[in-house]
């Protein structure tokens, strides 16, 4: 199955990046990306030094990389750079997306050192600064008042675009744009497992929005109908900030040290305070409304990845775990099964994502749950065996869903079959 993995890759290169897959996403996305680079550095890390500084080309002067790099026209793909209207000297779309980034670039580094490359610390320290660049804009744009967490303003950001966890918020948002929208994506796949066009007249209003603002974060920030400080994104940028950490100890100056070692303990308090006993889970905060989101999806697993529970943490989480996966064919679902919102084959509303299991895994063996973190990857691998290297899977069948011949689902088979 290596070689079917590998030949995914293959297919989904377009010189130096990797599409997620043809026709549905035909550009470079930013965390697809990241995890393919960990995927490629498995057996080519040339090729995975390549994925990340072909993103680090999308990257803007303030820092941020941006959701989608558009390094060559497509328009198979809604919506394009047209719509976005940003004046990178590479067409990008104006937001972003989880900084998988750092975590990637460690795994790289790591893997080239391992094989003696004598290009590995060039490389490295080049991406390392770019990865530094953009923690910095995300603490500076996206946690002003330097709460600890940074905040998503479109649910594209979080990856998981039309999450149970933005249903509340999304509801304020008018469905009224300006940009007429031409949904491409029902035309690849079924529309009953993608976004209803009600969220997107809500995704497009809100870039609508943005783009007033010139794409300027401080305007974006006060004008933003939909803001939430996100435990998922805040969680993934404080595992990077530990991974350059790592990395800056051999290639970094002290004051660069000093600077991340801060980041990361801002980063990992605020996170510590979003923990509910209660719900057995961390829950993010709308800051628009300024109540919790409780709605339970695998966000709430995520700061897991960053984090050293304490002993009723680790319990509570593993039982809460066990809870998702009971009476699944293959988990972790990314909405819990017993809430009201579980859709089993629409898109981020229940489907398991290769990804998000990688990540929940590995946050499950870093807080000593080796057992439980290995069923899920074991689970991964076989419906992947099973399914095919499908964008996401019916967790109450195995079936696979979405977009197929997917690149980070490969990546993710790669890794999680080692
Ligand atoms: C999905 O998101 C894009 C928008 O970014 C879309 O639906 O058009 C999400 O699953 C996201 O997490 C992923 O990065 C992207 C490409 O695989 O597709």
């Amino acid at each position: 199955m290596s070689e079917a993995a590998w030949a995914i890759l293959a297919e989904n290169d377009r010189g130096g990046y990797t599409v997620p897959t043809a026709h549905l996403y035909p550009f470079q996305w930013n965390w697809d990306s990241a995890f393919v680079a960990i995927g490629f550095a498995t057996y080519d890390i040339d090729r995975a030094y390549r994925e990340l500084e072909r993103l680090a080309e999308g990257q803007w002067d303030d820092g941020m990389i941006p959701h989608i790099i558009f390094h060559a026209p497509s328009d198979t793909y809604f919506p394009g750079p047209e719509v976005w209207g940003t004046r990178h000297r590479i067409p990008t779309s104006g937001i972003t997306q989880p900084p998988v980034f750092g975590m990637a670039l460690r795994q790289v580094h790591e893997a080239a050192s391992a094989a003696g490359r004598p290009d590995a610390v060039e490389r490295t320290r080049k991406l390392f600064q770019n990865a530094l660049r953009s923690h910095r804009w995300w603490l500076r744009a996206r946690d002003p008042e330097g709460t600890g967490l940074v905040s998503i303003l479109h649910p594209w950001e979080s990856g998981s675009d039309n999450s149970p966890a933005w249903d509340e918020a999304l509801k304020r948002v008018p469905t009224s744009t300006k940009t007429t929208i031409r949904r491409k994506d029902t035309g690849h796949v079924d529309a009953a497992m993608r976004p209803r066009d009600e969220d997107y007249q809500r995704f497009i209003h809100l870039v609508d929005v943005y783009r007033e603002c010139e794409w300027d974060p401080a305007r974006q920030w006060e004008a933003a109908p939909f803001k939430i400080a996100d435990v998922q994104m805040t969680g993934i940028l404080a595992r990077s900030t530990a991974d350059l950490l790592i990395l800056a100890q051999s290639l970094s100056s002290p004051e660069e040290r000093g600077e991340l070692e801060r980041m990361h303990q801002v980063l990992t308090e605020g996170l510590a305070r979003r923990w509910r006993q209660d719900l057995s889970r961390f829950v993010s905060r709308d800051l628009v409304s300024h109540r919790d989101v409780e709605a339970p999806t695998q966000a709430c697993f995520i700061p897991l990845v960053a984090l050293t529970l304490d002993d009723q943490q680790r319990r509570a989480i593993r039982s809460e775990i066990k809870r998702w996966l009971d009476g699944m064919v293959v988990g972790v679902p990314s909405t819990a099964p017993f809430s009201p919102a579980f859709e089993p084959k629409r898109y981020w509303r229940g489907p398991v994502w290769a990804v998000v299991n990688w990540l929940i895994s590995d946050g499950l063996r870093m807080n000593g749950s080796e057992d439980l973190a290995r069923e899920i990857e074991q689970g991964t691998v076989q419906a992947i065996e099973r399914a095919g290297f499908c964008e996401y899977f019916d967790p109450t069948t195995g079936e696979g869903l979405g977009g197929g011949t997917f690149s980070w689902t490969a990546a993710a088979y790669l890794v999680l079959s080692q």
